[in-house]
């Protein structure tokens, strides 16, 4: 079984008319790191359609990590996320219009789940690589927050372990420009792209580094994602 790795990104959104998650995971696209292969998809910042597309996309992809990455303006560097919370409270409609205030992700779902990427190792790797980057104890409750809450839901289950987790990124250059040099951090998509690459290395490392995990029962193969209609039934 060929090993990959499936990064995301998201499409632009609000009054902001380039993603970088977008260009950044397309910059990485086909390419092979840490020895593994790179899936790349891009989604809508749509809230109604978000939990489908991921539970196709880790259907169709089975991949062996997970790493989705979005733009979060102000942030200072590459920020990789601890937890998603599970409500979604917006400060401006998704894509299609669709609001959200004090809405779970998922009824009945745990308040908080926490990313299974190793985060310490991917801290430890940006720092000897020189990228600057952070532990960010919240995503948002927006739809980044949503897709890891939401990934990690589909992937609690899975055998072997699917680690998960996210990336947020600070503006580009040229945004910075826009929304204020002033007071908007920026990293080049160069800079990203290192970060991001060394992060899925140290990912890689780390799996390789673990015992292996037991083996599977005959004729399973594939994980199938616990999709959250079944975690309600
Ligand atoms: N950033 C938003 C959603 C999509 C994106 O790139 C967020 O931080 O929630």
């Amino acid at each position: 079984m060929s090993r990959h790795v499936l990064l995301t990104g998201f499409e632009p959104f609000g009054p902001h008319p380039v993603n970088p998650s977008e260009l950044l995971v397309r910059s990485i696209e086909g390419k092979i790191v840490g020895g593994r292969a790179i899936a790349v998809r891009v989604f809508p910042v749509e809230t109604r359609t978000m939990r489908d597309r991921l539970e196709a996309v880790l259907r169709d992809e089975q991949p062996e990590f997970v790493i989705g990455t979005g733009y979060a303006p102000g942030r200072a560097s590459l920020a990789v996320e601890r937890a998603a919370l599970n409500v979604l409270d917006f400060a401006i409609p998704d894509a299609v219009g669709t609001m959200r205030k004090n809405d779970p992700v998922e009824r009945g779902g745990p308040d908080a789940r926490l990313a299974t990427l190793p985060l310490d190792e991917i801290l430890a790797a940006w720092a000897g690589g020189g990228i600057p980057g952070y532990v960010s104890n919240s995503a948002g409750t927006y739809l980044c927050n949503q897709w890891l809450y939401e990934a990690l839901a589909l992937t609690a289950n899975a055998a072997p372990p699917v680690p998960v987790g996210f990336v947020h990124l600070p503006a580009l250059p040229a945004q910075a420009l826009q929304l204020g040099a002033e007071t908007t951090p920026s990293m080049s998509l160069e800079l990203m792209r290192r970060g991001l690459e060394t992060a899925i290395e140290a990912v890689a490392q780390w799996l390789e580094s673990k015992p292996a995990a037991p083996a599977k029962r005959a004729g399973s193969q594939m994980w199938i994602p616990r999709g959250l209609r079944e975690v309600e039934r």
